[in-house]
């Protein structure tokens, strides 16, 4: 059985969603966020990072939602998923798969965070905004000849970017970039993506900018 440690409005979603598009089976331990933000400490007893996701399976605790995913893929997916990995995309859909988390997560988030802390410093508002956009940017042009990042087929990095643009999306960075938008709105109307929000809960990553 496959556990998922999910946190409100978290990486989590992205578990739930890929387990969803897999029709596996598995088990959803709840925890909500702090008045701070932060997870309840009690996640710190199931992995020391004690941030969200934490997935049990195959007798082992892994966080980290690429790696997580990759595993899950390549244990469970039958291919599924992700391009052949003897063609040309499967070192393109790596990159993008950690993309996600090494590059473009870091930036989106501290503009979440600015926000969120109110950080009146145009400095450090111009330079995450640029940063954030630059990725945002890059993303996009992925998209611009293609209904999905890889090609015409969904494939789990766009399951990761998603996230980051859900994120970006309730910070404002996408009001001139609709085509992102309109790509979230396709990826949240997947069946399984569905099925994830209804067995999750509530999920808005729009932290009341
Ligand atoms: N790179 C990690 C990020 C993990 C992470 O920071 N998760 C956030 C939720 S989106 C969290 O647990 N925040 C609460 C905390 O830091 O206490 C991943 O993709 O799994």
């Amino acid at each position: 059985m496959i556990v998922v440690h999910h946190l409100n409005n978290s990486k989590s979603q992205r578990i739930l969603w890929l387990l969803e598009e897999l029709s596996l089976d598995y088990e959803i331990r709840g925890y909500k966020r702090l008045a701070s933000g932060m997870a309840p400490p009690e996640m710190q007893n199931i992995h020391p990072l004690g941030k969200a996701p934490i997935v049990e399976l195959d007798g082992v605790v892994m966080a980290e939602s690429g790696s997580v995913v990759q595993y899950v893929l390549e244990r469970y997916g039958n291919g599924r998923l992700m391009p052949d990995r003897n063609s040309p995309s499967y070192p393109k859909y790596l990159e993008l798969l950690h993309y996600a988390e090494g590059s473009m997560s870091p930036p989106v988030i501290m503009v979440l965070l600015g926000n969120l802390m109110k950080v009146d410093n145009p400095a450090f508002k111009g330079m995450t905004e640029n940063m954030a956009r630059t990725h945002l940017g890059f993303v996009d042009s992925l998209l611009e000849s293609e209904d999905y990042l890889i090609g015409r087929e969904f494939t789990a990095a766009d399951l990761q970017i998603t996230f980051i643009l859900q994120i970006a999306a309730g910070q404002g960075l996408l009001d001139a970039r609709p085509r992102l938008r309109e790509y979230i709105a396709r990826m949240e109307s997947r069946p399984a993506y569905q099925r994830a929000l209804e067995k999750g809960g509530p999920f808005d990553v729009s932290f009341h900018r």
